[in-house]
């Protein structure tokens, strides 16, 4: 069964890999399943043919025979469990890998989706001066921990997991700010993500589209 996502037409960041559906693709990717991607516009979202498979009027998308599904971490998780080289074999891993995705999205991005909004959003706003060092100490708060976690290890628990491509993502949205090299174990983290060749395909793939005539 052919395997569809949805993408932004155009996306904001003009496809450097920030918007979500680069980590759906970086799980296809990984897994070796092909797919096809379906671009929707901003009014598109909103419309309803989209609203019936994301009621939040999102991307990304994944839709495979009668399956429709919404949300990146499920997405990803269902990618993860339905083919090989996302979670590991042994069942206790297994978890501890799903508990670092829950971790990416619950615990480390929060923060960093209140800086982005600050930055991006807020930075016109008379209390945003005062406001900004008090968002980027949660931040580092965040990754002082995980960093702490992290230690010398190449990833999260073990070998390579969608608990490492969920985090190693988040923590991509950061990576400009400089806040992410003050914890030297993780820019070295994202990096070793961002080497990896199936990163690099649909990193590749997104920008082709955003950068098309
Ligand atoms: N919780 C949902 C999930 O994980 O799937 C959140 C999905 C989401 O935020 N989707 C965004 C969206 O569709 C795109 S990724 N926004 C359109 C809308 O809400 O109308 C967020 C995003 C977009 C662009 C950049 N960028 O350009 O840097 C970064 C992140």
């Amino acid at each position: 069964m052919t395997i569809t996502i949805t993408a932004f037409d155009r996306s904001p960041d003009g496809g450097r890999g920030l918007s979500r559906d680069t980590r759906v693709r970086w799980a296809l990717e990984e897994t070796d399943q092909p797919y096809e991607v379906r671009l929707v516009t901003f009014k598109a979202l909103k419309e309803s043919g989209h609203l019936a498979v994301n009621p939040f009027g999102q991307i990304p998308t994944y839709e495979e025979g009668d399956l429709a599904l919404f949300e990146t971490g499920a997405i990803v998780l269902h990618i993860a469990q339905q083919h090989s080289g996302l979670l590991p074999a042994d069942g206790n891993a297994r978890a501890r890998a799903i508990a670092w995705m829950f971790a990416a999205v619950n615990s480390v991005e929060p923060p960093i989706l209140e800086f982005a909004n600050a930055k991006l959003l807020e930075s016109d706003r008379p209390w945003n001066d005062e406001r900004m060092p008090i968002v980027m100490e949660r931040v580092r708060g965040r990754l002082r921990q995980l960093s702490v976690r992290l230690g010398v290890a190449e990833w999260l628990d073990g070998a390579f997991s969608a608990g490492d491509l969920m985090m190693v993502s988040v923590l991509l949205r950061i990576r400009t700010s400089g806040l992410l090299d003050e914890f030297r174990n993780l820019a070295d983290y994202v990096a070793r993500g961002e080497a990896r060749p199936a990163y690099k395909r649909a990193f590749a793939a997104q920008l082709a589209i955003n950068t098309r005539a």
